[in-house]
């Protein structure tokens, strides 16, 4: 009964936004109010390091931008079993990384994941990651509102060393 519940709030919360929308603008077309209700991060220039046979994890790095306020709360992929934000930092002279959790992208300012940083490491590989191939990753965002966006992107593997 609580997951029912859940849902319809869910449900009404996604669908609010749209309907206040063509409200307001009696006018405005169907394409231009979800346009305006789905400002999705923009991400540009992803890749993925190549990794060796067995190698159990792999990062993928990328520049993310948001006219808007937004987080990145998940990230998936066919290729790994888990996909974590990770952030780099010092311990006793020694760099290590750990678990970030969500991550905010602030608006009109570029979020910039590579190597050495903030990055997404891929747990679990299910199988090496070839230079040459590409992966797709797929990022769900939410906005000021909790409203999710979701965009499906593809990484080139680069060769390690780069
Ligand atoms: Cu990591």
């Amino acid at each position: 009964m609580k997951i029912a519940m859940g849902s319809i709030a869910v449900t009404l919360l996604i669908g609010l936004p749209s309907l206040m929308l063509h409200a307001a603008n009696p006018r405005m077309t169907d394409k231009a109010a979800s346009a305006l209700a789905m400002r999705a991060p923009v991400i540009t220039d992803a890749w993925v390091r190549a990794t060796v046979p067995g190698q159990p994890v792999g990062g993928a790095y990328m520049k993310i931008d948001s006219t808007t306020p937004a987080t990145l709360v998940h990230v998936e992929t066919a290729v790994a079993k888990e996909v974590q934000v990770h952030a780099m930092h010092m311990d006793n002279g020694v760099m290590k990384m750990r678990e970030h959790g969500q991550l905010a992208i602030p608006a009109g300012k570029t979020v910039e994941l590579a190597p050495g940083g903030l990055h997404l490491m891929l747990l679990g590989l299910k199988q090496p990651l070839k230079a040459g191939d590409t992966i797709s990753l797929k990022m769900t965002f939410i906005d000021a509102n909790k409203a999710k966006t979701t965009s499906v992107i593809k990484a080139p593997v680069r060769p390690i060393g780069q």
